[in-house]
């Protein structure tokens, strides 16, 4: 009745960014990502305590955030066709949160996993992705390590949306992700309501829609070869045509900060140099620089320099890993 899950968040290198049924979070078009280690959350769920309890990062949740906790432990009721008693669900992270690297991605992920094992419930890759993409869309692709490919699916019931591995974290293992922080405050318009907007009112959003479905596939030919320069050519030209669809809605939506400019501009001069580092670009100023092993520490550097105040070394991660089951 009780489980711990470890899971890492992860990276889009082709992005999601638009939902076409936000009560079963569909998205308008297929992402990929890549599972970042050794940052990660760890999250126990255990059924049949006194009443629901939901502690994330330390504090007891409310509101909106306690019930999506709920919500998807409802969902694995449903699944083990009993009643499981309330839940007790005590989640952590080891990064700064600030980072802007989605915690929630990592925790829907651990969340699911483990609500399931904690059900009794057999390990199901593909159940527990559906999951955790119900608690947020980006989770379905924590479920497993390395290459991540969420194919958007066609029905209605959200049953073929999810996350499948294309290629696990030791196909490419000298593959590098900075995460570089530039600004740490809290980012003024949520992801959920930057994309909703983004969908109603920019009129660049159809052409984002077939441009980012159309990049999935060359992306994986390209991580297949492990060709750096090309995969890093797709993800900021992927980065910026999510910004520039979100820059044309009304009120614009501007997620970069000047900081965040200084640094994703000066990479094209460090490429000049012979430095191989593109860069990525979420729904916040924090860029997340890619490159191989030989330049990471080049990759942090140039950060610094450019201002970020803290910067976080990735490496490609594993699967979300079942630690304990009692
Ligand atoms: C992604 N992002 O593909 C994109 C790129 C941010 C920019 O998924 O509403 O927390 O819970 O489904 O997954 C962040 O949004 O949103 C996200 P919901 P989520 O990683």
């Amino acid at each position: 009745m009780k489980a711990t899950v470890r899971a890492h968040p992860n990276i889009a290198l082709v992005k999601y960014w638009g939902k076409r049924d936000e009560a079963l979070i569909l998205p308008h078009q297929s992402s990929l990502s890549l599972t970042l280690a050794p940052i990660h959350v760890t999250t126990t769920v255990e059924f049949g305590a006194g009443s629901d309890q939901v502690e994330l990062h330390g504090h007891a949740a409310k509101g909106s955030e306690r019930d999506r906790v709920l919500r998807l432990l409802d969902a694995v009721r449903v699944q083990a066709g009993r009643d499981l008693g309330p839940a007790k669900v005590v989640s952590r992270g080891d990064f700064p949160m600030a980072a802007g690297l989605a915690s929630s991605a990592a925790g829907f992920a651990a969340l699911a996993v483990a609500g399931r094992a904690a059900a009794g419930l057999p390990e199901d890759t593909r159940a527990s992705s559906i999951l955790a993409r119900r608690g947020s869309g980006s989770a379905c692709r924590s479920v497993q390590g390395g290459f991540c490919e969420w194919m958007r699916g066609e029905r209605a019931d959200g049953e073929d949306s999810y996350a499948v591995q294309r290629f696990d974290a030791g196909h490419w293992s000298d593959l590098r992700m900075v995460v570089a922080i530039v600004d740490r405050g809290e980012k003024e318009v949520k992801s959920r309501d930057g994309m909703k907007g983004t969908v109603e009112t920019s009129p660049y959003y159809p052409a984002w829609v077939k441009d980012a479905e159309a990049e999935v596939p060359r992306a994986r030919e390209l991580i297949a070869k492990k060709d750096l320069e090309a995969l890093g050519e797709l993800c900021e030209r992927n980065a910026w045509r999510m910004h520039s669809t979100s820059l044309a809605a009304d009120p614009p939506l501007c997620y970069l900060s000047p900081a965040t400019l200084g640094l994703i501009q000066n990479l094209r001069e460090q490429r000049k140099k012979g430095v191989p580092v593109w860069f990525t670009l979420d729904a916040g100023p924090n860029p997340v620089l890619l490159t191989d092993a030989a330049h990471e520490v080049a990759a942090e550097a140039v950060a610094r320099a450019c201002g970020a105040v803290d910067v976080v070394r990735c490496v490609p991660g594993g699967d979300a890993t079942l630690l304990t089951e009692h």
